[in-house]
C-alpha cells in the first residue's frame, strides 16, 4: 500500500494534518475543502481520510490520540509528506500534555527531519481558548529549535484564519 501511494502521490504536495481526536480536524477540512474525498478508511484497520484540495495539494488526515500502532503506518505518508499541519483544541488544558507527546512522537519520525509544521491553536473562538504563546509553551515548541515551525490561532468553525494558516503553510513549502 504505501508504495503505490508514495508513487500516487510524487507529483503532488503531500500535506499531512494530525492532531489528537477532536481537536476540529473534520471541521478545518470541511471549511477548506474544494475538492473531493479520495479515501477513507483503508482495510489497515485505522481512520486515515485522504483529500484532494485541487489539484497540486492533497492532505493526509490522522487521529493520532492513543494510537502508538499506527505508527508503522505514518511512514508510507511521511515519506512523502511536505508539510505537516497540527491541530490542537486549544480550549481543552486537561488534554495539551496528551498532544504534546503525541507531537513529539510524529517529530522524532525519521521522516520528519526538515519538514516545515505549522501549528494550529483551533477553537480560538472560545473565550477560555489559550493563546498561541500559552499554546506554545504547552506544547513545548522551543525544543524544537532545529525544525522550522509557526503556530497561528484558527476557528475552524467559524471559518476564521484558516485561509491565513494555509497560506503560511504554502511558504514554509515554498521555503523549505
Ligand atoms: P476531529 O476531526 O479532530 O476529531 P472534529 O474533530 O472536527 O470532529 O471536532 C470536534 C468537535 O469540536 C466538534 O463538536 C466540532 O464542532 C468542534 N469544533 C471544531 N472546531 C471548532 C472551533 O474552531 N471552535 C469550536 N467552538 N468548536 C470547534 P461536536 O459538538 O460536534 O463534537
Amino acid at each position: 500500500m504505501g508504495h503505490m501511494l508514495s508513487k500516487k502521490f510524487l507529483k503532488t504536495q503531500q500535506v499531512v494534518l494530525m492532531g489528537l481526536d477532536s481537536a476540529g480536524k473534520s471541521t478545518l477540512l470541511y471549511r477548506i475543502q474544494r475538492g473531493v474525498v479520495m479515501q477513507t478508511s483503508p482495510t489497515v484497520g485505522f481512520n486515515v481520510l485522504t483529500l484532494e484540495l485541487d489539484k497540486k495539494t492533497v492532505f493526509t488526515v490522522w487521529d493520532i490520540g492513543g494510537q502508538g500502532s499506527m505508527r508503522a503506518y505514518w511512514k508510507y505518508y511521511l515519506e512523502n509528506c511536505e508539510a505537516l499541519v497540527f491541530v490542537v483544541d486549544a480550549s481543552d488544558r486537561a488534554r495539551m500534555e496528551e498532544a504534546k507527546t503525541a507531537l513529539k512522537k510524529v517529530l522524532s519520525d525519521h521522516n520528519m527531519t526538515d519538514i516545515p509544521l505549522m501549528v494550529l491553536a483551533n477553537k480560538s473562538d472560545l473565550p477560555d481558548a489559550m493563546t498561541v504563546s500559552e499554546v506554545s509553551k504547552q506544547l513545548d515548541m522551543d525544543s524544537y529549535k532545529n525544525g522550522v515551525w509557526e503556530i497561528q490561532a484558527c476557528s475552524a468553525l467559524k471559518g476564521l484564519g484558516l485561509q491565513q494558516a494555509f497560506q503560511s503553510v504554502a511558504k514554509l513549502i515554498q521555503n523549505n
